[in-house]
């Protein structure tokens, strides 16, 4: 399948690249549309290769208009940038953006019966982790709105004890991976790519813990045994 090795090709092409944290809180004023493709987290790591998955390619080539139009498009609900607020900052958002725009499809729901509910709190009540947030009441009472219109959809999820180590048929490289939590308040604590290395399903992904992008030495479904916040997993497909 084309677009899923789109998906791994570009993605691999971070390996080794610095993991950092915060790396769109750069600007004091109005939010703006930041392409740092030299130093990612987990969530801007998914969203650049993404970008570059959707893009045309001339010899292989995807040009920086087209690349930022993509970015843009999955950072910012749909598309436009107004404000910290308009940034898709929880995953729900993100991929019920992803879905309504057309470049996303969650492949959980037809394989995975279990389902949980979006109950989002985390920004608004710790908003001294957030810079645009601790000087803004008003970025507060907007995140508060925006988690109040999230709160009580359902999604569906694999949990962990349900995803064996060797992957499932249907979950294929490149595939979005997004990993549900139990942290109050928040609902995906960390993403990143489906790689099948030896048969076993691995997480290609910008590690906190290890300093930059790899490959998991352990199998996705090892880390999410070793992880007691980690719940489960969403599974995300590029559609181009
Ligand atoms: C996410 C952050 C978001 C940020 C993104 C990229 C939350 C709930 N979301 O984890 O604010 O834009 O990383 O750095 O903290």
């Amino acid at each position: 399948n084309d677009n899923e090795n789109a998906m791994l090709n570009n993605g691999i092409k971070f390996l080794d690249i610095p993991y950092v944290a915060h790396t769109l809180e750069v600007t004091d004023g109005e939010e703006e549309l930041i392409i740092n493709c030299d130093e990612v987290d987990c969530t801007t790591f998914v969203e650049y290769t993404l970008a570059m998955a959707l893009s045309p390619t001339e010899d292989g080539q995807v040009a920086e208009g087209d690349f930022a139009d993509k970015l843009q498009m999955i950072r910012y609900r749909d598309g436009k940038i107004n404000g910290y607020t308009s940034r898709l900052h929880y995953i729900a958002d993100w991929v019920n953006n992803g879905v309504r725009n057309g470049f996303l499809e969650d492949l959980t729901p037809t394989y995975s019966p279990h389902t949980q509910k979006v109950a989002l709190s985390y920004m608004s009540s710790h908003p001294e982790l957030y810079k645009q947030l601790s000087n803004s009441p008003q970025n507060v009472a907007k995140m508060k709105e925006i988690e109040k219109s999230l709160n009580g959809q359902e999604f569906h999820y694999i949990p962990k004890d349900k995803l064996p180590f060797n992957g499932l048929p249907w979950i294929k490289n490149g595939d979005i991976i997004a990993i549900t939590t139990n942290t109050p308040g928040l609902d995906v604590a960390h993403m990143g790519i489906a790689f099948y290395v030896d048969g076993k399903l691995s997480l290609l992904h910008a590690s906190s813990k290890e300093k930059k992008v790899v490959v998991s030495k352990v199998a996705l479904g090892q880390m999410l045994q070793n992880n007691p916040s980690w719940t489960g997993i969403r599974v995300l497909r590029m559609k181009k």
